[in-house]
């Protein structure tokens, strides 16, 4: 079968023309299993609006995140630290507020740890979040999960980074956004840095 039965709605995913010539492993863009996350700041940090998409390619899920709104970088003595940020998957799709100086907490439960891994290689641990003025751009690779298993589960933006060996979380401190993953249609200009080609050599 032909793999490039081009539309609109993929065509941006090609930089040049060509990937035509090229084999399927370069058509992710045409995979139609997607999840999305749609964050929201909590009273800690109102502000933050971002978007996470998790997209089924071969060998995993490609996520991707983009994010404005979050919070000044500081050290100041006797505060805990802000930035850069932990990002992880927590267990419950439920993003309600309850205590408002604990946000989040009681209801998106603890880290996502399928496989009852140590700290720091739970499928839910995720690469921490840098902030360029309140603004955060990333996309990385995982095999550990597809997106069947993440659907209504949370993405959870933490005030503090994570240091990847403290159970139960990283001393990543505060909840400062969450967002609810579901499959939806995804409108593509929505999806940050999405469609790189895995290459093989
Ligand atoms: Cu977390």
């Amino acid at each position: 079968m032909t793999t490039h039965s081009h539309n609109q709605g993929h065509k941006h995913c090609h930089n040049d023309g060509h990937n035509q010539s090229h084999n399927r492993s370069h058509n992710q863009c045409h995979d139609r299993n997607f999840a999305i996350a749609r964050v929201q700041g909590g009273p800690l940090r109102p502000q933050i609006r971002g978007v996470v998409t998790f997209q089924d390619v071969p060998g995993g899920v490609n996520v991707c995140i983009e994010v404005r709104g979050l919070p000044p970088f500081s050290r100041n003595r006797g505060e805990p630290p802000v930035g850069p940020h932990g990002f992880h998957i927590h267990e419950h799709g439920n993003c309600t507020v309850g205590n408002p100086a604990d946000p989040f907490m009681a209801a998106v439960g603890g880290h996502w740890n399928p496989d009852n891994q140590p700290y720091g290689n739970y499928a839910g641990d995720f690469p921490v979040l840098f902030s360029n003025r309140g603004f955060a751009r990333m996309c990385f690779f995982t095999s550990r999960f597809r997106i069947s298993d993440i659907i209504n589960r949370a993405v959870i933006i933490h005030e503090s980074p994570d240091d990847y060996r403290t159970p139960p979380a990283g001393n990543a401190g505060r909840m400062l956004a969450c967002g609810v993953i579901t499959r939806a249609q995804i409108d593509r200009k929505e999806i940050p840095c999405f469609c790189t080609p895995r290459t093989t050599k």
